[in-house]
């Protein structure tokens, strides 16, 4: 079967394709619960926010349900996450933390 050599020595032009991975949001949900200055401490010192930032950002969370926090590779946003909701749960806080691909 197929030895008449057809495809032979056949060359077929392909243009270049870099592609990039898929990035991730990180996203941080609003509850009753959490107080607003252990947001902002996460926000601190997971996401290398300001005070300033950190307190903008909790508080769009805190005004509009949700908010996203930064955009990383996969395995940089699964970090993040589960950081996040180990610090909230050792401090127990029901802080929710998320990420999705964008
Ligand atoms: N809604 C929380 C409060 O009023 C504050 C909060 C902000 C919680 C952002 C979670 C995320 N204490």
């Amino acid at each position: 079967e197929n030895d008449d050599d057809s495809d032979a020595s056949v060359v077929v032009a392909t243009r270049p394709r870099t592609k990039r991975p898929p990035l991730y949001k990180v996203l941080l949900l609003n509850d009753d619960y959490t107080p607003m200055e252990f947001v902002v401490a996460v926000l601190e010192r997971f996401f290398g926010m300001t005070h300033a930032e950190a307190f903008e950002i909790m508080l769009t969370v805190h005004k509009k349900g949700v908010a996203v926090v930064g955009v990383f590779s996969h395995e940089i946003a699964e970090t993040k996450v589960a950081q996040v909701m180990d610090f909230a749960r050792q401090h127990q806080h029901p802080l929710q933390c998320t990420m999705e691909k964008e």
